[in-house]
């Protein structure tokens, strides 16, 4: 397979609610998608940098460059192109994972089109639809937040994880315990927002029953997350240290997490997201699936992800309708708290063209 071209578009697609984390806050998603062309099919993919580098260092414009520049030059001028070898061939570009990844899938989704085989066949999924929790932004007020974690629950999603920051953690997660009760799988995301000087308050989270605590600490300290799951009873999940295979297997040889949140895009792409669920299994730590905000092309692509054997808890993998009014591919609905995985060549779905040309604010064509 050779690569003929690569088209970049910048989408923005209004959010239905806005979504505040301990990080940031926005009303929109701006997402960068990729259309790579190759001689005999063409594949999509999300990129799931956010235009800012306030929640990852990568960010959209970066995106762009190192692809523009670099990136897209090299996947042209290689004489044969796979999915598997896209790493090797990138590899002469340190970083930029969301970037690499990004390109990965797009030619991933191209390839299996040809063959005519699904993400979830090729990545080895045991189910046809996962069961899908809800995150829930920062809101104005603990009325507004009950309100909206009501809606989820009536609409039938399967666990609730609250954004958390100091400040607002012990009071909004004792009241939706106190309102929704015991047997609520509740979880919360603190988006590395507190130190280790904060593990006695953190320990007050462990009466709440909390499936899990994400990402409380900086992303690169694993020896602070190793010591505060010493002192926590609730389990640590790590979110933004796990950027590889290898930060995984660091993560689980120093006990700084029992349970990994895997973002395809933040490992390096789905082969990369397959083995870091694959060492997890190995380890006997239960994974599952993070989300960015993504378009229907990259919940797509989660979906065949999250339908693998090892993905035992409810992932990040909402509706489409709890983001977006509209988006770029028919939208995924909840049935039964469960999401239905794609089954048809490659991720599975099309994109709308005149939904796309009428959202697409930017579009360049690399050849
Ligand atoms: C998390 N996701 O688990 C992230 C945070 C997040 C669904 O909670 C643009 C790009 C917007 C990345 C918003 C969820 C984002 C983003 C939130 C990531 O930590
Ligand atoms: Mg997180």
């Amino acid at each position: 397979m050779k690569i003929k071209a690569v088209e970049l578009r910048v989408v923005r697609l209004p959010l239905v609610t806005p979504f505040r984390t301990s990080q940031d806050s926005q009303d929109e998603r701006v997402a960068l998608l990729v259309r790579v062309e190759t001689t005999d099919s063409e594949g999509w993919a999300d990129c799931a940098v956010s235009q800012a580098p306030s929640y990852e260092p990568e960010f959209l414009s970066g995106a762009r460059a190192v692809m523009a520049e670099y990136l897209v030059p090299m996947l042209v001028a290689a004489p044969e192109v796979t999915a598997a070898r896209v790493r090797k061939v990138l590899a002469p570009v340190k970083g930029h994972q969301m970037a690499k990844a990004a390109l990965e899938t797009a030619i991933l989704d191209a390839e299996l089109r040809t063959r005519q085989i699904s993400f979830a066949q090729y990545l080895g999924a045991v189910r046809d639809r996962v069961p899908v929790g809800v995150s829930v932004g920062i809101p104005g007020s603990l009325a507004e937040l009950i309100g909206q974690v009501d809606g989820y629950l009536e609409q039938g999603y399967q666990r609730i994880k609250l954004k958390i920051e100091p400040g607002w953690d012990v009071e909004p997660i004792r009241a939706i315990r106190e309102r929704f009760g015991e047997d609520l799988a509740l979880q919360a995301d603190a988006n590395s927002a507190y130190t280790l000087a904060s593990a006695s308050h953190l320990r007050a989270l462990d009466e709440f029953g909390l499936l899990l605590l994400e990402q409380p600490l900086a992303a690169d300290d694993l020896l602070g997350h190793a010591d505060l799951s010493r002192s926590l009873n609730t389990r640590i999940c790590l979110d933004e240290s796990i950027t590889s295979p290898l930060a995984a297997a660091t993560a689980l040889r120093l006990g700084a997490c029992s349970v990994v949140n895997i973002k395809p895009s933040r490992v390096g792409g789905y082969l990369a997201a397959r083995s870091v669920h694959d060492l997890c299994a190995a380890h006997g730590i239960p994974v599952w699936c993070g989300g960015m905000l993504e378009t229907g092309v990259g919940r797509a692509a989660n979906l065949a992800l999250a339908a693998l054997e090892n993905f035992t808890l409810p992932g990040d993998i909402s509706a489409t309708a709890r983001y977006f009014a509209e988006d770029i591919t028919p939208p995924f609905v909840l049935e039964d708290g469960h999401i239905a995985v794609p089954s048809g060549p490659g991720i599975g779905i099309d994109v709308s063209r005149e939904v796309l040309d009428r959202l697409t604010i930017n579009r360049e064509v690399l050849v």
